[in-house]
């Protein structure tokens, strides 16, 4: 009996010096295993006397079970220490405040282009859709700008490093209007289009960037005259602007796609702004040699044309003074037209 619970205290210190699970098996081995203490005291049974064998063996099962369940508490202990040390390791604060997804926004200068689509859709205008890499054809010689003319000077234009059929590199388009003679091509007349955004060009400064976004208008029909044209873009400016206090004029000026060829100014007649012209566009009235390009004869179909340049109308209608916040990024400038 003395033995036997020195046994039992041998293992439960066995059992708690154990601080990891394979360690408290390899100490229940000692004593529970095949060759362990008491295995071998339960097999000596076998040469004791009958009487002797129901008190011993009592005992061993008391004494058994009583090392089992203290092998089967430190289990558990060690269980309690690992969950916990991952919990400890593993913590968050859920106090922390979370990451914030913030709304994106409209840039301002594709709010004017939205503005100037929808205004003129409400006057039956359609809006046109084209590639910014574009062919030399639609770029310039479909708009009376043949090769070795003095005026493709005008635009010190970007390729990109591919070719059309004939080896010469692709441009990406300088101006809108390819989208227009893609358009014209590809449509019945009238033709009643306007054609927005991006366009390439090397230039950069204050007032121009290598990208800049421009709308084109066009109409052409069998009657539409150079009075429609001023009408038409009055009306524009009046509804863009928000105002019918501003007035237009032209000056006489040179295009390649248009004769006569006309800069388009205008002038706030009241509020801060008054007072000043303002060059806002280019016009005219398309060339013949472009109507034919368009697939339409130019004896019965006249009309005009219209270019004007996105960024410039954004500042003006806010009052911003340098082209270059519009291609910074810059949050506090980009937040305030989007509340
Ligand atoms: C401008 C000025 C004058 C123009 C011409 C055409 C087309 F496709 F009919 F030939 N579209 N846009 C045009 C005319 C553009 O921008 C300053």
């Amino acid at each position: 009996m003395q033995d036997l619970s020195q046994l039992i205290a041998e293992a439960k210190s066995a059992f708690a010096q154990a601080t990891a699970p394979a360690a408290l098996e390899d100490a229940k081995a000692k004593f529970l295993g095949k060759t362990g203490s008491l295995t071998a005291m339960m097999k000596g049974l076998a040469k004791l006397s009958h009487e002797e064998k129901r008190e011993m063996g009592q005992a061993l099962g008391t004494a058994k079970r009583e090392i089992e369940q203290a092998l089967e508490a430190r289990r558990e202990e060690l269980a309690n220490e690992k969950l916990a040390a991952r919990l400890a390791a593993e913590a968050l604060d859920v106090t922390l405040p979370g990451r914030k997804a913030e709304k994106g926004g409209v840039h301002p200068v594709i709010a004017t282009q939205m503005r100037i689509e929808q205004i003129f859709r409400s006057i039956g205008f359609d809006v046109a859709d084209g590639p910014e890499i574009e062919t030399d054809w639609y770029s310039f010689t479909a708009l009376n700008n043949p090769p070795n003319h003095p005026a493709r000077s005008m635009q010190d234009t970007f390729y990109v490093e591919l070719k059309d059929e004939t080896g010469k590199l692709l441009p990406l388009r300088p101006h809108t209007s390819p989208m227009q003679v893609r358009y014209a091509r590809t449509h019945k007349a009238p033709i009643k289009v306007i054609a927005p955004g991006r366009t390439y060009r090397v230039d950069s400064d204050a007032t121009h960037s290598p990208m800049f976004h421009q709308v084109e208008g066009l109409w052409i029909g069998e009657n539409v005259s150079f009075s429609d044209l001023k009408g038409v873009y009055t009306d524009f400016l009046r509804r863009f602007f928000e105002t019918d206090d501003l007035v237009v004029r032209f000056r006489p000026s040179y295009f390649p796609f248009t004769e006569p060829s006309v800069e388009v100014d205008m002038m706030f007649t009241s509020g801060p702004k008054k007072g000043r012209w303002l060059e806002i566009s280019g016009a005219g009235e398309v060339h013949p040699n472009v109507v034919r390009n368009f697939g339409l004869d130019p004896e019965t179909h006249v009309g005009f044309a219209f270019g004007s340049g996105l960024e410039r109308l954004t500042m003006l209608r806010y009052g911003i003074d340098d082209l270059r916040l519009f291609f910074e990024g810059d949050l506090r400038f980009l937040k305030q037209f989007n509340r």
